[in-house]
């Protein structure tokens, strides 16, 4: 046998040819290492469709490179011996293998990255963690950009990678001559309009063997395991964007915001899944949908919109996130300490947008954008849940969640707990703007309409009494302006009942009562 020049590990959302650790792969002397670990499953114990999509996306990607001529070594979870981490799985594999050198590209998570130095440096080994190449920019390429900037907006970092890669631009203006269309997004969806089917896949044998260890070994994880239909390959993810460009891109950006009733997937693209374990990789996506408005299949305003939700938010918290931590992770600038409530767990609430939106991310491992920040994220944020438990839901039961992506959003966008760094403003709704977006609030058992008393959607009197009670700290924020000039308008009487409201609310909530 030949000696083993590099061992190149690659990590389970790093799923792609191009990734950085198989830049100059030697089909005979070098061996590629995987690993499904135990650990990775249980730091938080993840919904059972995110587990069954990354050991069916693994299991595929190392077949398709053995088919390749390469030399894999696949440990998976059951195999004889699997010590269950990915420190003491390695340190077995560079046993095994005695390799002269070894290449991981940069993980996705602090907390991975600490323990890969870690066993790299006292294996004694050659070793060196490359760039991530599952983005267009790099954690220098934002600090570069963050520094001297009084404040960290997308918007302007969206506008530098624009630029940079030359995404909808003709010469150095933006096509059309605006950077944002965001002002002709975000309607109400009309009654009578169809919705095309979310593409899905049949399990094969490989998947089916997937989806049984899953069932064995997971049962007492959050969420439906099956029906399972997602995509296990990058030919299928390839097939859910291109479906996605044919058919939901033309009305991207007018339903963006829109929520129905047992229409979860609406003109999303659903795509995170994939980009975020290597399957797809952001350019390809972002020149499929420029393509599309330069074939006259879309509009500008949807293009744009659905481009900037990659090359701006998504490059944004990625670049965000290495600037920040790891003291961003502990951030509570409300110091909320409420526990989660089991209704994120079981979606036994009488609140129908609640209940929905936790059902469907039972089914799903996913919700839409605007599901987590109105719906979910801003009962968190009014309740005053502790970030801790509100992060470790949002990183268990979506299959796109890493903790890359996952904290700025939870942290910065929904839960403000970093008192405005990411975010200028607190995302917060009463029940009208839940009204407005969807239909939930037509089969609910609470009323939309009433402000106060039993009956009152409890998001109405939530609102003002986070306003009321966070009034030192936010009311100086310029663009609260118009709700405090409301609040301070307000009788005593009337706060006193958002008060008296908010309070038999809690109590309720804390005593187990189903609200
Ligand atoms: P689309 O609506 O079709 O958007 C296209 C793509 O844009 C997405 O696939 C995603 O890659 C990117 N994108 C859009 N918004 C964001 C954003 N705010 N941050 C980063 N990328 C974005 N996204 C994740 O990928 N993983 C997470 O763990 C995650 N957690 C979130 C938690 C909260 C509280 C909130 C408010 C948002 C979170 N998001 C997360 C962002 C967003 O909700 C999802 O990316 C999106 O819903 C995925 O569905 P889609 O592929 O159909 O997206
Ligand atoms: C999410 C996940 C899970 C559930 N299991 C594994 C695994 O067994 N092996 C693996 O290589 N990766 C897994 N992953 C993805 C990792 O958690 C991810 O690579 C890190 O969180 C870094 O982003
Ligand atoms: Fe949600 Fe309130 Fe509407 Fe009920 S009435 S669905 S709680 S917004």
């Amino acid at each position: 046998m030949n000696k083993v020049q590099t061992l190149r590990f690659i990590l389970g959302d790093q799923l792609n040819r191009c990734i950085s650790s198989l830049e100059g792969v030697d089909l005979k002397n070098d061996v590629i290492f995987m690993c499904e670990v135990l650990e990775e499953t249980q730091y938080v114990k993840h919904h059972k469709k995110k587990i069954a999509l990354i050991f069916s996306a693994m299991r595929h990607f190392a077949r398709e490179l053995q088919e390749e001529g390469f030399q894999v070594d696949y440990i998976r979870l059951d195999s004889p011996g699997n010590s269950g981490s990915f420190s003491s799985e390695l340190e077995r594999a560079i046993k095994r293998h005695q390799p002269s050198s070894i290449k991981v590209t940069m993980p996705g998570e602090y907390r991975v990255l600490q323990l890969l130095q870690s066993t790299l440096k006292s294996s004694g080994a050659n070793f060196s963690i490359e760039e991530d190449s599952r983005f267009l920019t790099t954690p220098d390429f934002f600090k570069h950009w963050a520094q001297g900037r009084k404040e960290w907006r997308m918007e302007y970092f969206y506008r530098e990678v624009r630029k940079k890669h030359h995404i909808l631009m003709e010469a150095n203006a933006p096509v059309g001559g605006k950077w944002n269309y965001d002002a002709q997004n975000r309607n109400s969806l009309p009654e009578e309009i169809r919705i095309p089917a979310a593409t899905r896949f049949e399990p094969d044998e490989l998947t089916q063997e997937v989806l049984d260890l899953v069932a064995a070994r997971f049962a007492d994880h959050f969420g439906e395991l099956e029906p399972f239909s997602m995509a296990a390959t990058r030919q299928q993810a390839l097939k859910v964007l291109d479906e996605f460009i044919k058919n939901r891109l033309s009305s991207f950006g007018d339903y963006q915001d829109a929520m129905r009733q047992g229409e979860p997937w609406l003109f999303h693209s659903h795509i995170s899944f994939y980009l975020n374990c290597g399957l797809l990789l952001p350019m390809e996506v972002v020149r499929a949908a420029e393509e599309a408005y330069y074939q006259a299949q879309a509009p500008l305003h949807c293009v744009e919109g659905f481009i900037r939700q990659i090359v701006g938010w998504r490059e944004y918290v990625m670049g965000f996130y290495w600037m920040v931590m790891p003291d961003y992770s502990t951030q509570n600038f409300f110091q909320a300490k409420r526990s989660l409530p089991g209704l994120y767990w079981t979606a036994n609430t009488k609140m129908n947008c609640m209940a929905q939106c936790v059902k469907e991310t039972q089914q799903n491992a996913y919700a839409h954008h605007i599901q987590r920040l109105m719906v979910l994220g801003n009962f968190a944020l009014l309740a005053g849940i502790s970030p801790k438990e509100v992060n470790e839901w949002y990183l268990l039961v979506y299959a796109d969640a890493y903790e890359w992506v996952e904290l700025p959003n939870v942290s910065g966008m929904v839960l403000f707990a970093d008192g405005g760094v990411l975010a200028s403003k607190p995302y917060i709704a009463g029940g009208n703007y839940i009204r407005k977006m969807s239909n939930y609030c037509d089969s609910c058992r609470y009323d939309v309409n009433k402000k106060n008393g039993e009956q009152a959607c409890p998001f109405n009197y939530l609102y003002w009494n986070f306003l009321s009670q966070h009034e030192q700290k936010l009311s100086n924020n310029p663009r609260l302006r118009m709700p405090y000039a409301s609040l301070r308008k307000m009788s005593d009487d009337k706060r006193k009942l958002i008060a008296t409201d908010a309070s038999r609310f809690f109590k309720a909530l804390e005593s187990g009562e189903v609200v």
